[in-house]
């Protein structure tokens, strides 16, 4: 394919609109249908309690209320517990929620009751009037609670494991055991959360005379909303269609489905004949959505002189909240992606995941990744400080080469795959990032700031992502007869930029103009089979379907133009829409070829007309041919053999003042390797992003539950997401193209890439400036000032070599 636009850095379409105030969210949708009926649920406001009785006799006498529904209301599949979403061998105790709770609450936050009235307020007033008689039970909230087993969260789930699973490549104990050296570190990560600028929301409604279920979500898949609504409500799949319009940002928490709401309301819209609508706030978004990142991890390593890794044994703890609607995929995760770069020649990972009276545990940015990366990593600047090394060069001696690929871990990704690594040229990178980041000039600056009494400190880190998972996704690429191309692929958007990418894709792919291109995601009206937006799936997964939809469409163009202008295919090009005979006048255009492609009786516009000069089809066949459809389209579906490993390094110089402890970036490098680029534009946005996220997660942000699982900070004045003057102002980004072999376009994901090294990186960097061990993360000034004062007796970096660089 030619290059014009693919790879050009394309501003986004779309952001006119968004930027503008014109896009079009859930909660914006139904607004003039006098009709609308509006929703709120009543919540759990403990955390671990037995409901005895729930009196919803004052709430039918409030004005305005129109129905309300507790478990006892629910029939059928609808009082079946929530889909297990992702079952696994090694999951044993599964468990999910209710729609609404039955019998026991297991979180703040759990849905109990649910109000349909003609506003929001009206339906919050009668919420309020819902009497719930609970018997209080002990509520374990954190890893340490749920190890303990002292209480249980679920009756029948014995020490509180939802799973245990475990995998070995060669025998990492013996060889430790065998190391010439070997440490221990205990690592842990605490939970926080995605928090989108939208919060979940559902509008639904229902046509009495088709039988016609229409639903909107700000979900991350549309598809999977539709089979488990059709399912719970016991619809035909063909009367149900899903739609998702703008999403303000999902961030993995809306790929989790269905939400309790996203049944409640189209079973309300379905009862009542009317549209009903559910938008959550941002209280709801903390206490009943979704959380990640909370786990405890032991590691013990054995390594060789050089710092090479003989031995690796990593345990560690998952807390996954009250229910595993979504299975294994955050610790699976973790226990393979924190390898990274690297190669240990023995590897045993095991885990458990640990159900505690919190909110549910599903993937978040990175999911399970940064974790992973802070373990590893962390691991490597232990074993650099302990060799005394400089830290790249303990790293370097544990890369993967690049002609090592590709690389078998002789482990089972989170696909069920083997994982296997299909490309990088990891030294390549480090390379790009020590020159970007002035790896190798540092000690002059560390010196030249300890001379003004400033304390700095330098850290990186590697990570390497799965991404592009299976199983596929597919597109319909449709030429108008205007010349105009509809493409439509069924996963959604939540800001990652769609539109423009693929419509660039499609753009050198059919060779039409990018202004024609209009890309429709996320509406099962469209395209009823896909799968959704997580895993940095969508460059590779819909990407490359759509370049092989439009590879379809363009054969059939070039087709009809070679018997249309009398000429051979092999004489044709295409460019800017238009087909012609290379070397002469003779041309034609897709609109034309549209309406030739189509053998109607009627003309409608000037296309039809201008048609009327060519002469297609044999008049002795049928006017459409056996093998042939009509219409200028191409339909194809895209599904690899396993997923494609991008991967990346971060180096930050952090400041940590002597006195406060607050801690200040003063340079963030990146260098990325997402395969070939469609839109660098667009993926250095991604990695912004994700940098913005990461330090809030890093430095900033965390779930405070007291020891009754209350979440004392669940609003934005008490989470504290980093503002813009938080965040780097300039981020100096480097890309390295090793293209993926496993797809026609030679992508690799990058929508999680910023996030992923982060809680490693600051605690690199926060520890070279210290000079002691950061083990934990998120740090915030007042835990690194305590951490000072254990530490008094130890000296300061800057006199012990553990950045010889
Ligand atoms: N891209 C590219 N070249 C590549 C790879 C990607 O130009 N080689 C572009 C893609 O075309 C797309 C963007 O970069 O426009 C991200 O692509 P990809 O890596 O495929 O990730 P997805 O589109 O599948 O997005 C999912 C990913 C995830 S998992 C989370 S979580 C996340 C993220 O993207 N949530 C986001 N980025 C987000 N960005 C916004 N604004 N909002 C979210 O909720």
């Amino acid at each position: 394919m030619t290059t014009k636009m693919f790879g050009a850095k394309v501003p986004r379409v779309e952001d006119q609109r968004f930027l503008r105030g014109q896009g079009r969210y859930v909660d914006d949708l139904l607004t003039d249908d006098p009709r609308l009926l509006h929703s709120a649920v009543l919540r759990s406001p403990h955390a671990h309690a037995r409901i005895v009785d729930i009196d919803v006799s004052d709430v039918l006498d409030v004005e305005g209320v129109v129905a309300v529904w507790t478990y006892d209301d629910l029939a059928g599949a609808m009082a079946e517990p929530l889909p297990l979403l992702i079952p696994h061998p090694a999951l044993t105790h599964g468990r999910t929620q209710y729609a609404l709770a039955k019998d026991e609450v297991n979180y703040v936050g759990e849905a109990i009751a649910f109000v349909v009235a003609v506003d929001r307020y009206v339906a919050e007033d009668a919420v309020s009037r819902i009497r719930v008689a609970y018997e209080q039970l002990t509520p374990v909230v954190g890893i340490a609670a749920a190890r303990a087993a002292t209480s249980a969260v679920h009756d029948d789930v014995p020490d509180n494991v939802g799973a245990r699973m475990e995998q070995e490549n060669g025998d990492a104990r013996a060889a430790i055991a065998r190391a010439p050296h070997t440490l221990t570190l205990e690592l842990d990560v605490e939970r926080s959360a995605c928090t989108p600028m939208e919060g979940r929301g559902t509008v639904a409604r229902w046509d009495p005379d088709t039988s016609r279920l229409t639903v909107w979500s700000s979900t991350q898949t549309s598809t999977g909303v539709r089979g488990c609504v059709a399912a719970k409500l016991g619809l035909d799949l063909a009367k149900v269609d899903v739609v998702t319009p703008d999403v303000g940002g999902g961030f993995g928490v809306k790929i989790n489905h269905p939400w309790p709401e996203e049944l409640l309301v189209p079973l309300a819209a379905m009862t009542l004949g009317k549209p009903v609508k559910f938008t959550e706030d941002r209280r709801e978004h903390f206490i009943s959505s979704a959380h990640e990142r909370a786990q405890q991890h032991h590691v013990e390593v054995g390594f060789d002189d050089d710092g090479r890794v003989l031995g690796l044994n990593v345990e560690f703890w998952h807390d996954h909240g009250a229910y595993t609607p979504y299975g294994l995929i955050v610790p699976i995760i973790t226990s393979t992606q924190l390898l990274g770069p690297y190669k240990p020649q023995n590897y045993r990972v095991a885990f458990e995941s640990l159900y505690t009276n919190t909110v549910i545990v599903t993937p978040y940015r990175g999911a399970g990744r940064p974790q992973g990366c802070f373990v590893m990593e962390r691991t490597m600047d232990a074993i650099a400080a302990y060799l005394g090394k400089d830290r790249t060069e303990v790293r370097s001696t544990n890369f993967i080469q690049p002609d090592e690929f590709p690389y078998e871990h002789g482990l089972v990704f989170q696909d069920g795959r083997e994982l296997t690594y299909d490309s990088g040229d990891y030294p390549a990178s480090l390379a790009k990032l020590k020159a970007l980041v002035g790896w190798d000039e540092f000690e002059d600056f560390r010196a030249e700031m300890a001379a003004q009494g400033r304390r700095v400190g330098i850290g990186l880190a590697c990570y390497v992502e799965g991404t592009g998972v299976g199983p596929y996704e597919g597109a319909h690429v449709h030429v108008e007869t205007s010349g105009k191309v509809k493409v439509a692929t069924g996963l959604t958007t939540q800001g990652q930029g769609h539109q423009t990418a693929f419509a660039q894709i499609v753009a050198d792919t059919l060779g039409v103009r990018f202004e024609d291109v209009e890309i429709t995601t996320g509406d099962t009206r469209k395209m009823p089979y896909a799968v959704g937006t997580f895993a940095s799936r969508a460059a590779v997964m819909s990407g490359s379907a759509i370049h092989l939809a439009a590879l379809r469409a363009k054969e059939k163009a070039l087709r009809i133009a070679a018997e249309a202008l009398e000429a051979s295919e092999d004489d044709l090009e295409i460019a800017d829409g238009v087909v012609s005979v290379r070397g002469t006048d003779a041309s034609i255009d897709l609109g034309t070829i549209a309406v030739l492609s189509n053998p109607l009786r009627y003309a409608f516009d000037e296309a039809s007309k201008a048609a009327t000069q060519f002469s297609v089809g044999d008049p002795g066949k049928p006017p459409v041919a056996e093998d042939d459809e009509p219409g200028l389209e191409g339909k194809d579906f895209y599904s690899p053999p396993r997923s494609t490993f991008a991967n990346g390094m971060h180096a930050v110089i952090v400041e940590t003042d002597p006195d406060t402890a607050e801690i200040r970036i003063l340079k963030y490098a990146v260098v990325h390797d997402c395969g070939h680029l469609i839109n660098p534009m667009i993926v250095e946005g991604q990695i912004h992003g994700g940098v913005a996220q990461g330090v809030g997660g890093a430095l900033y942000e965390r779930m405070a539950y007291d020891e009754s699982g209350q979440l004392l900070n669940a609003s934005f004045m008490d989470f504290l997401m980093p503002y813009a003057t938080e965040v780097p102002t300039s981020i100096d980004i480097d890309h390295l193209e090793t293209p993926s072999p496993l797809n026609p376009l030679g992508i690799k994901g990058a929508g999680e890439a910023g996030v992923i090294p982060s809680a490693a990186v600051f605690a690199a960097a926060i520890e070279d400036a210290e000079g002691f061990p950061i083990t934990s993360m998120p740090i915030s000034p007042s835990e690194l000032f305590e951490l000072r004062l254990a530490h008094t007796d130890e000296p300061h970096p800057t006199t012990t070599p553990t950045t010889a660089g």
